[in-house]
């Protein structure tokens, strides 16, 4: 035969176009997008169905050690796996360096947990919390040249803050080697002055965690860290933007011609702070504990425009998974003593294709090409994985989500394939649903079953931001 697989009368989406058409597939790869492809060993029948490039998730935790006690509810192989009935092909996790120890040991560490695991792809950022001259100087240089092309800072958390001085250090470092920088834009003086403000008040319940770093808090590490990157000249991408302050300062740098990006998250545009306060102020408010926090509706509002207006390139999950019923997990004893110790993170790689889908392409406020271009094009473009993934066409990996436009589902802990004990999404009612993931040519999940292999899946290595074409 010809192909190994077509996908036959489905309705391809790119970033740009919508059209009838064929998908065949040779070896992993996409080779034929046509009216009509015969003499396949294998074929789909998608009629009825959207031809979606598979989602690329470009901010995921996995096996993140996340302070003493606490495990991260997911591993590769479960992450992998809920990304994939998610609707997934690609995750993009981090590469942490712990203070104190190399950053490149530390990736190593994290290949190896990745390496035979893995049901999708991953390509990893890294995390520099320890800027050392052996890190500013050899370390960080040789993997950004070495297909680790983005990598994320701090500008909050005890263990992984930088201070204006370091962050000026590692921009410059991303200049000279033409790398990205994801920055956490929340400010750590602020927050420590809140809490321990709102802990002598006795405010220690999960609902104060939104208190303790307002959006003010946010804007104010987002301009400083626009201004640090204008000062170096190097790009930026300012991640999980939760509301319209912050948004200001983005649209205020890019009217000075300033290369900034932004990324946005589902758990603002459909949560809100409201949400930590949960029954009586009780500890299950942590289910939803993440930061930047989920603010009001005027936020969410807000962040529609900004996916509606392209101040948005991307939408992320910022999948950061931890067990809600478990000393583990959200519940540590510490944690239930004050906010200040509850884990920050939620889980949310499985559900955040459908919810954007829902909230987003079936009511209207979005075209399916923006669907496309905020969960997969501009990802693999952003993040130097273009053009071989992020799009149907000849050429590229034969990675493709068949989606249901008019299913209808509830989305469930029961249904999902995550490690945690819970979705912060318990009940939420979407229309459209991702019900078979190919990944380089392989059925990996079909209906709400996994059915790929563990170790199908590849750590990728990366050429630089932007080379794949116009960054957004
Ligand atoms: N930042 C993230 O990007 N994820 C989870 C917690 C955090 O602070
Ligand atoms: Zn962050
Ligand atoms: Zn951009
Ligand atoms: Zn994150």
């Amino acid at each position: 035969p010809d192909y190994d697989l077509a996908i036959r009368g489905g309705t391809v989406a790119t970033a740009s176009d919508v059209f009838r058409a064929d998908v065949g597939i040779r070896a992993g790869r996409i080779v034929a997008v046509a009216d009509r492809v015969e003499g396949a060993a294998r074929e789909i029948d998608a009629s009825g169905l959207l031809v979606l490039p598979g989602g690329i998730d470009s901010h995921v935790h996995v096996s993140q050690p996340s302070g003493p006690g606490i495990v991260m509810a997911d591993d590769f192989a479960s992450a992998t796996a809920s990304a994939a009935a998610g609707g997934n092909t690609c995750i993009m996790p981090f590469a942490l360096q712990q203070r104190g120890m190399s950053l490149r040991a530390c990736v190593d560490d994290y290949v190896r947990l990745a390496d035979g695991a893995c049901h999708i792809d991953v390509a990893f950022h890294l995390i520099v919390s320890d800027p050392t001259p052996e890190v500013l100087g050899q370390e960080l240089p040789a993997l950004l040249k070495s297909g680790y092309s983005s990598f994320k800072v701090f500008m909050t958390y005890d263990d992984l803050v930088l201070n204006d001085r370091q962050l000026l250090d590692v921009f410059d470092v991303a200049r000279r080697e033409g790398a990205l920088v994801m920055v956490h834009a929340e400010g750590y003086d602020a927050i420590r002055f809140m809490t321990e403000r709102l802990e002598r008040e006795g405010r220690t319940a999960p609902y104060y965690h939104a208190v303790s770093r307002p959006e003010i808090v946010e804007r104010e590490a987002t301009h400083r860290a626009i201004s640090h990157a204008e000062l170096v000249d190097v790009p930026i991408m300012i991640v999980h933007v939760s509301g319209k302050e912050a948004m200001e300062q983005i649209r205020w740098a890019r009217s000075r011609g300033l290369k900034v990006h932004a990324e946005t998250c589902p758990q603002y545009i459909t949560l809100t702070a409201d949400d930590l306060q949960a029954v009586d102020m009780d500890m299950s408010g942590a289910k939803y504990v993440c930061s930047p926090p989920p603010r009001d509706a005027a936020s969410q509002a807000a962040i529609w425009e900004g996916l509606e207006q392209g101040v948005f390139d991307t939408f992320s999950s910022d999948h950061c998974p931890f067990r809600f019923d478990d000393p583990a997990g959200k519940l540590t004893p510490k944690g239930r003593s004050s906010f200040r110790w509850v884990p920050n993170g939620i889980p949310g790689v499985e559900t955040r294709l459908p919810i954007l889908f829902s909230e987003g392409v079936s009511t209207g406020r979005i075209s399916l090409q923006r669907f496309v271009a905020l969960t997969s094009t501009n990802h693999a473009r952003i993040y130097g994985l273009y053009p071989r993934k992020g799009s149907i066409a000849v050429g590229f990996d034969a990675d493709i989500a068949l989606w249901d436009p008019n299913r209808r589902e509830t989305i469930r802990q029961e249904i999902l394939h995550h490690g945690a004990d819970y979705t912060p999404w318990e009940g939420f009612a979407v229309t459209g649903w991702p019900v078979m993931t190919v990944a380089r040519g392989e059925v990996v999940a079909e209906n709400g079953r996994v059915v790929g292999q563990k170790g199908f899946g590849r750590a990728l290595e990366r050429t630089a931001p932007g080379a794949g074409g116009t960054v957004l």
